[in-house]
């Protein structure tokens, strides 16, 4: 059987660069990928032309503009622009050009604000939802729902997994862009090497959130690729969560941190929970492996190898 060409949109980014990494374990895939110098996913025409001329069989939608609490709430209209435009242009050009499967991500912010938990994935649309990402969560829908739709009038093979908050190698450090793992990880690392006391966290410290390590969701994101066909979205997740301040404490020991935390509650805390119902994909017969105190040590390992923070 011929290798599956198969375009990873957005290879670069934390998502992106895991799935590449998975798929090189697979025998039988000629990766196609296309930096954003090389290939401007905003530019629709540009766009088609790729998809016509590289005819992709399967593509993985992980090009996206995506940030923590403080870039969602203060740069809304990048958030929904750019995903929108993004979506928009890839699954119309694979299907278009005869993609036989396309993989889109989404994001656990789709769910309201206040949906019971943990979340199923029948909970979307039954609610306002969390105003600091809800352009994000607007644009997510949108492609959801643009998979749906091309797979209802179309037949095309379009499914979509909805992640929780991600964490993991190559991730975003920068602390005005980055969701709270990472800039966890920044704050105590650099706490330890300046040897500073006191590391201030954003928010009540009381949120709670779940934490999903990169590696598996590509895992995940393979998996579905090659066992799922279905229009009902699939959330990926690993089933349990924990509290801000408990995630803190955890960043802290790793880091060898011993001084104060001190919480600033007039950053927003974001929704009060976010925790996913991971029966579906279980029934499918996947679940993640990395623990989240394995995985924090080993982001913590990378991010003090990658040189982001030098030493003092
Ligand atoms: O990860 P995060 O930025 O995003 O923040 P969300 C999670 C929680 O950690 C919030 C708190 O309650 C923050 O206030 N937090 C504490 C911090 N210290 C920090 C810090 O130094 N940096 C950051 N960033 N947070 C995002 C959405 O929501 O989740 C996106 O905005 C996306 O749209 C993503 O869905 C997965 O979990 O609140």
């Amino acid at each position: 059987m011929p290798a599956a060409r198969i375009f990873v949109a957005g290879h670069r980014g934390l998502v992106g660069s895991a799935i590449v990494r998975r798929l090189a374990r697979e025998a039988g895939a000629d990766l196609l990928l296309r930096t954003r110098q090389e290939l401007d996913l905003t530019d629709q025409a540009a766009v088609l032309d790729f998809f016509e001329r590289e005819r992709p069989d399967q593509v993985y939608l992980a090009a996206a503009r995506v940030g923590g609490i403080l870039a969602n709430d203060t740069r809304p209209a990048e958030f929904i622009h750019e995903n929108l435009v993004i979506q928009s242009n890839v699954i119309d050009a694979a299907w278009r050009s005869g993609v036989k499967k396309l993989l889109f991500l989404g994001s656990s912010c789709i769910y309201p604000k206040l949906a019971p938990q943990p979340m199923r994935e029948d909970c979307l649309l039954t609610g306002p939802l969390e105003p600091t990402n809800e352009w994000y969560a607007i644009a997510k829908i949108a492609g959801l729902k643009t998979c749906q739709a091309y797979r209802k009038q179309y037949g095309f093979d379009a499914i979509c997994a909805m992640p929780t908050n991600l964490y993991g190698p190559g991730d975003n450090f920068d602390l005005a862009g980055s969701h709270v793992l990472p800039a966890l990880i920044r704050k105590f690392v650099e706490a330890v090497d300046g040897g500073a006391t006191e590391v201030e966290i954003w928010g009540t410290g009381t949120p709670r959130r779940e934490f999903l390590h990169v590696d598996d969701l590509a895992d995940a994101c393979v998996f579905l690729m090659n066992a799922y066909s279905d229009a009902a979205p699939v959330n990926v997740g690993w089933g349990q969560d924990v509290s801000i301040a408990e995630l803190a404490g955890m960043v802290a020991e790793a880091a060898g941190y011993r001084g104060a935390l001190r919480f600033d509650a007039s950053r927003p805390d974001g929704t009060p929970r976010k925790l996913l119902d991971v029966s579906r994909i279980a029934g499918l017969g996947w679940s993640p492996r990395i623990a989240l105190q394995e995985g924090i040590d080993a982001t913590l390992r990378w991010y003090r190898q990658s040189g982001i923070s030098p030493p003092k």
